[in-house]
């Protein structure tokens, strides 16, 4: 019987151009498989049926966009989408200066240079694979501080994006605030499942690092997701507007990266903005050496179109509401089988715990990559590991990182997929798990030296 009183959510926006999407047979796909060694990152996309790989550059932008792509101004020097840019910006984010880079990695690389010095630490809310490393070739230890829920695969903490603040305090006691450059904070917590900050703890964290004279570095990638969970879920924020909220977790740091690749619906870009002026000159100085001039920063003029667009485009409420509601819509699906998932479920992913799911393979079977390769292999579906292929090794012992968090990605580019590719997800994690006990893991048989998850190389035990 249909249920009366509930009400629908859906999509606001009407698709105007399709893409077609094949499904090769699944002979082609064990041979694609074996072929990428395991691993999704080195799939060809034409043997890919859904590709659930990452939200990073691979939404669709909408007509509006597409039309500003035709207003690029392509000079070499003061492009008029910078300027559009930089008012969008400022408007939205509320830093005072924009460094446009290629995308968000540039402006980690640049950040990490002008304000680490070997033998730095910088805290955080759980690591993120590129922007550790980059604090890392520039001298400095990453150190997680964030709440222990966020380890815990069935908290249902609201934020598990939160920093711990006494571990925290502990960090800073124990180096001493001279070794501590920045503390860099993730709104949302990519690799804890895409779980949000909340504005009170953000305060603290202000709070405890302005005491010390140390900066706060927001990793805005997902800041308008993060910004969508504390309205509709920490206390006194329900009346606010998204953009609202987003400007006062801007304000409470100094500077943020910006991979806009993600929540700002563009195929490719990003950005380092800050409030001081020191720190905007150096960034300068540094921008014409690695990406380009200080007003286009390896992008094109239309790049910065798209990105000033999308940015309007991303803070629209409606439109949130529908792209986390269709990650939400998934998550209960999959709930709903019995499949083991992180939960709250976040922003842009469903990360299913790899741990649980083959509970008869050890770390060093790299379950996680195992089972994004066996979904590959009955679905066409195509994720990624989120486990210890990602976490690395070690930079002083070269011994593997352990994370607790042994996880498979599934993630949703914007206003690309319909509810009727999550139905087939669906479906096909529940096929997968129906067989489990018969998934074996995987031996590595290639590494390379940096971020290796990309390249690394896989073959059956
Ligand atoms: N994230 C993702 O799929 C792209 C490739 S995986 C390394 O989640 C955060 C929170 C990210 C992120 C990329 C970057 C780097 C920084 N911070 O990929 O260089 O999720 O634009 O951004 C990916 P770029």
């Amino acid at each position: 019987m249909t249920d009366t009183k509930k009400r629908s959510w859906a999509e606001p926006f009407k698709i105007k151009m399709v893409e077609p999407l094949r499904m090769i047979s699944r002979e082609q796909r064990a041979k694609a498989l074996a072929e990428a060694g395991y691993n999704t990152f080195l799939l060809r996309s034409d043997d890919v049926y859904i590709d659930l790989l990452t939200d990073s550059g691979t939404n669709a932008m909408s007509d509006r966009q597409w039309a500003g792509l035709m207003l690029g101004d392509e000079a070499y020097a003061g492009s008029r989408n910078f300027y559009n840019l930089e008012a969008k910006v400022r408007q939205y984010y509320g830093y005072k200066h924009l460094v446009p880079t290629h995308q968000g990695r540039g402006a980690e690389h640049l950040i990490s240079r002008v304000l680490i010095k070997p033998g730095d630490v910088i805290p955080g809310n759980m690591y993120f694979t590129t922007t550790r490393l980059h604090q890392e070739l520039a001298g400095g230890t990453f150190v997680d501080v964030i709440i222990d829920e966020a380890h815990d695969t069935t908290s249902t903490h609201p934020f598990k994006g939160d920093v711990d603040l006494g571990k925290l305090a502990a960090v800073i006691e124990s180096h001493g605030a001279v070794k501590i450059p920045y503390v860099s904070v993730a709104a949302t917590v990519n690799m804890a499942g895409g779980q949000p900050i909340s504005l009170a703890n953000l305060r603290q964290v202000r709070d405890l690092a302005r005491k010390h004279g140390i900066k706060v570095v927001l990793d805005a990638t997902r800041a308008m997701e993060n910004a969508y969970f504390i309205k509709r879920q920490e206390k006194g924020n329900e009346r606010r507007t998204m953009a609202d909220i987003l400007l006062e977790l801007c304000s409470c740091t100094d500077a943020c990266t910006m991979s806009a690749k993600k929540d700002l619906l563009v195929n490719i870009g990003g950005f380092l903005a800050m409030n001081d002026d020191a720190l905007f000159e150096e960034a300068r100085n540094l921008v014409v050496v690695f990406e380009g001039l200080h007003t286009y920063g390896g992008l094109a003029g239309r790049d910065m179109e798209a990105m000033a667009i999308g940015i309007e485009e991303a803070i629209d409420e409606e439109h949130m509401k529908a792209r986390i509601g269709q990650v939400e819509y998934v998550g209960q699906g999959l709930l709903d089988a019995g499949i083991p998932i992180v939960v709250p479920v976040g922003g842009h992913a469903i990360f299913l715990d790899a741990r649980k799911f083959l509970p008869h393979l050890t770390q060093d079977e790299f379950p996680a990559q195992r089972l994004a390769a066996e979904l590959y292999l009955e679905s066409g579906i195509r994720s990624m590991e989120r486990g210890i292929v990602s976490a690395g090794r070690n930079k002083e012992t070269g011994k593997h990182n352990y994370p607790k968090l042994e996880l498979v990605r599934l993630t949703f580019p914007r206003r690309v997929y319909t509810q009727a590719h999550c139905d087939v997800l669906v479906e096909s994690v529940v096929e997968v798990f129906r067989r489990r006990e018969k998934i074996g893991g995987l031996k590595m048989v290639y590494e390379p030296k940096y971020l290796r998850f990309f390249q690394a190389r896989f073959e059956p035990l």
